[in-house]
């Protein structure tokens, strides 16, 4: 067993695993070289020498737990034959949202569109890098694809307007998600995953009333569905005000906090295994700020199971020796 394994089903380990979302990333200079030379940031995630590498990038440099695929979210949208491109500046921007045509994937051709996704992940697995760490496959959450689907761009200012408009649609394509989700998980899964996060990063857009139909529901589906694969599953549904109800419905085997979230606070509400919370902001600041918040998460956690990381990405900004001085940290503690 792995300490995050040994995290996820409810154990305290003597030293606290940790991993970060989006270790392999813009921080990185060995990714941006990488980057600078493939433009086409979906055919960067399809080359799978490239995102296997990507991915080892953040493990060769520093003491982490775990390797998080090189991949995307929205690659399942593109593997729907929804258009999805990735500007510069701007992120995300996906093309018309045709059901009929969405409707009419069939899973061989899904799979061939991501297959070097899987190859990548074995790839990963296979490579000493990971041994005795985990290797962590994805998806985004039902919702937080609707999302983009529908918005066809980051939802950062506000959902286009009448974005609820179409509840038939909105209802077809959750039950598409959710079949081809599935499909993704297990074949993530099948060449290697041994951990999945869902990411569920655009939760807090919605109001109270819309959480068990757009979140709770969906999301508990694909939980049941991975736990039946007897892999473990954690769950970020960023920005949600009531991380103690999601826990409760969804039961995930963790649930990785938003940097908002009191951690004092939500240690008492919330039973399971907890993950994550850090402001990434604060890798931007000094040394002994970071230490010292890091030290605070630590200490609050200390007698409940819990895997570091963050709030949220590491933004792009972060010079990697403020990585390597968290990652010491948490190690020495
Ligand atoms: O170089 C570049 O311009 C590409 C930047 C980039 C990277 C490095 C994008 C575009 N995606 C990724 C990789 C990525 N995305 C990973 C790799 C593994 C790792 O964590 O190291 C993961 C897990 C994701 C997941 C992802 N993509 C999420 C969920 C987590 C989160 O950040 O909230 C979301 C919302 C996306 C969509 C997306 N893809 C890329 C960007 C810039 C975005 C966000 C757009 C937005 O602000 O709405």
């Amino acid at each position: 067993m792995t300490p995050i394994e040994d995290t996820l089903i409810n154990k305290k380990t003597t030293n606290t695993p940790i991993w970060l979302m989006r270790q392999a990333g813009r921080y990185l200079p060995e990714f941006r070289e990488i980057r600078k030379l493939n433009p086409n940031f979906i055919n960067l995630c399809l080359n799978e020498n490239l995102s296997s590498e990507i991915t080892l990038q953040p493990l060769k440099r520093f003491n982490l737990d775990a390797a998080i695929i090189f991949s995307d979210i929205l690659m399942v949208p593109y593997g729907l034959n929804q258009k999805v491109e990735f500007k510069k500046n701007f992120g995300p921007k996906l093309g018309l949202l045709n059901l009929k045509e969405i409707s009419q994937t069939d899973e061989v051709d899904f799979l061939k569109k991501l297959y070097p996704i899987y190859k990548s992940i074995k790839k990963v697995n296979n490579n000493n890098l990971t041994k005795n760490k985990n290797v962590i496959g994805f998806v985004g959450a039902p919702w937080t694809l609707l999302v983009y689907m529908i918005n066809k761009h980051s939802p950062k200012q506000e959902l286009i307007k009448n974005f609820f408009r179409d509840e038939f649609l909105i209802n077809r394509i959750l039950i598409i998600l959710e079949k081809f989700l599935k499909i993704h998980i297990e074949h993530q899964i099948k060449n290697g995953a041994t951990v999945i996060q869902i990411f569920d990063s655009w939760a807090g857009l919605l109001d109270e009333k819309d959480l068990p139909s757009y979140v709770y529901v969906p999301t508990l589906n694909l939980v049941n569905y991975i736990k039946s694969l007897n892999i473990p599953v954690i769950c970020f549904p960023r920005g949600v005000k009531d991380y103690k109800t999601f826990c409760e419905i969804v039961k995930p085997d963790a649930v990785n906090i938003d940097y908002n979230v009191d951690p004092t606070t939500i240690l008492k509400k919330i039973k399971i295994p907890i993950q994550g919370g850090l402001d990434p902001k604060i890798l931007l600041s000094d040394k002994e700020n970071l230490k010292k918040e890091t030290l605070k998460y630590l200490n609050i956690f200390k007698d409940h199971p819990y895997i570091f990381n963050l709030g949220h990405g590491v933004v792009p900004e972060t010079e990697p020796n403020m990585v390597e001085y968290l990652v010491k940290t948490v190690k020495d503690y």
